[in-house]
């Protein structure tokens, strides 16, 4: 199982924000911005290269979900970055697909 599969059946405890029967969102654990949420799908694909076309309807709906969860946390009006690392060189570091995010702060372009 992966961190973000534990965290789904709450063996890892974590501050969630919004569930439903498909994804889970969370604060992440080291925020890289005032707001710094995780949409992770219950089902592990491990990263956006080895998404499936039937995996397509799910990351849609995580898409339009993180609509609602920015403006929940107060992002609508300021704005938020959303980011998906895939592989070393983008500094993936949990093999279970996952939308950062981020917001509360100006944020810097291009990314480090
Ligand atoms: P990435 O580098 O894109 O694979 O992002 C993984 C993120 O997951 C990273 O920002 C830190 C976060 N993270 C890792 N372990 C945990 C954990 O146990 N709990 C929470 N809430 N976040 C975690």
């Amino acid at each position: 199982m992966t961190i973000f599969e534990k965290i789904a059946t709450r063996e890892i405890p974590a501050h969630i924000v919004s569930e439903t029967d498909e994804f889970i969102a969370f604060h992440d654990v080291h925020p890289q911005a005032p707001v710094h949420i995780l949409i992770v799908p219950k089902r592990a694909i491990p990263r956006i290269s080895e998404a499936q076309p039937a995996d397509g309807n799910l990351l849609g709906r995580m898409l339009l979900a993180s609509r609602e969860i920015a403006s929940a946390a107060g992002l609508a009006e300021g704005g938020y970055r959303l980011v998906i690392n895939n592989g070393p060189d983008a500094g993936e570091s949990v093999p279970h697909l996952h939308i950062h995010l981020l917001g509360g702060r100006s944020l810097q372009w291009p990314p480090g």
